[in-house]
């Protein structure tokens, strides 16, 4: 069901893509320039946590050894407490069914987290969580990032990011995400680490690394070695990107997945 309709969403978001390159802010101005090529980078896992093989991650989110997880799907969608040594469950709180669960985000001490077709944006106190709509938004919800405590970054299955007020969700400006200028879609969850937007491309193995001022990819993770083929079996895409300070490293997991991996993006030598 969520995998038709986001094939639907393509169909009628791809039109809108604009023949613009690398910088590209919707504005037709812009004339044709090549991308710098982005460089390739492996993945080096550094440890295996526990994931739970029910949870259909949609977002993550680390904060002083707390790993937050959002999970999608109707009946099944809630934000998630988890120990980011193990990996364990510590706590979780389901959404109302009428609710799927996507991205979720820290500002301060407050968690926002998206939803996938409502318009609603979320809100939850880290130190008693319980969740209320405080914002709403034009598109779907698919990843969110915080650049900094006024600004979070948007994704909708498109190529585009949309930079939002943390205040009100009201847009403050966009980029067209592009590969040696052709647009990628399917930008999904994201994670903001030393200047870069990390997006994870929604049924792909990949992950791009993005320069949030002009919009160009200028470094691709390949994260197909991660699941072993017994893993894949009944584990869906790759969608979970979080930064842990403290180990120096990413940690990564997918929708159903039994694994959480923190890892760290080295050069291909
Ligand atoms: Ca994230």
């Amino acid at each position: 069901m969520h995998i038709s309709h986001r094939f639907c969403l393509l169909l009628t978001v791809f039109p809108a893509w604009i023949a613009i390159s690398c910088g590209g802010t919707g504005d037709s101005s812009i004339t044709e320039h090549s991308d710098p090529l982005p460089e390739t980078l492996q993945v080096i896992v550094l440890d295996t946590l526990y994931h739970d093989t029910t949870a259909f991650t949609q977002g993550l989110e680390m904060r002083d050894g707390i790993l937050w997880e959002s999970t999608g799907l109707y009946g099944s969608s809630s934000l998630r407490k988890l120990d980011a040594s193990t990996g364990e469950l510590l706590e979780d709180w389901p959404l109302p069914v009428t609710l799927f669960g996507e991205g979720i985000t820290i500002v301060k001490d407050q968690i926002f987290q998206l939803t996938w077709q409502s318009g609603l944006v979320l809100s939850w106190n880290l130190e008693d969580p319980e969740p209320v709509i405080t914002d709403t938004i034009e598109t779907q919800g698919w990843g969110i990032c915080a650049i900094d405590t006024n600004t979070v970054v948007t994704s909708n299955g498109s190529s585009q990011l949309k930079f939002r007020s943390v205040s009100d969700f009201n847009i403050i400006r966009s980029i067209h995400v592009t590969l040696d200028n052709v647009p990628q879609i399917y930008l999904n969850e994201l994670e903001y680490v030393d200047g870069w937007i990390y997006s994870n491309q929604w049924n792909s193995d990949r992950i791009l690394r993005i320069d949030p001022a002009s919009g160009c990819v200028e470094a691709l993770i390949d994260a197909s070695d991660l699941l072993s083929p017994d893993d894949r079996l009944n584990a869906g895409p790759l969608n979970g990107i979080a930064w842990d300070a403290e180990r120096q490293a990413f940690l990564l997991t997918g929708k159903l997945w039994p694994w959480i991996f923190a890892v760290r993006f080295e050069k291909q030598l």
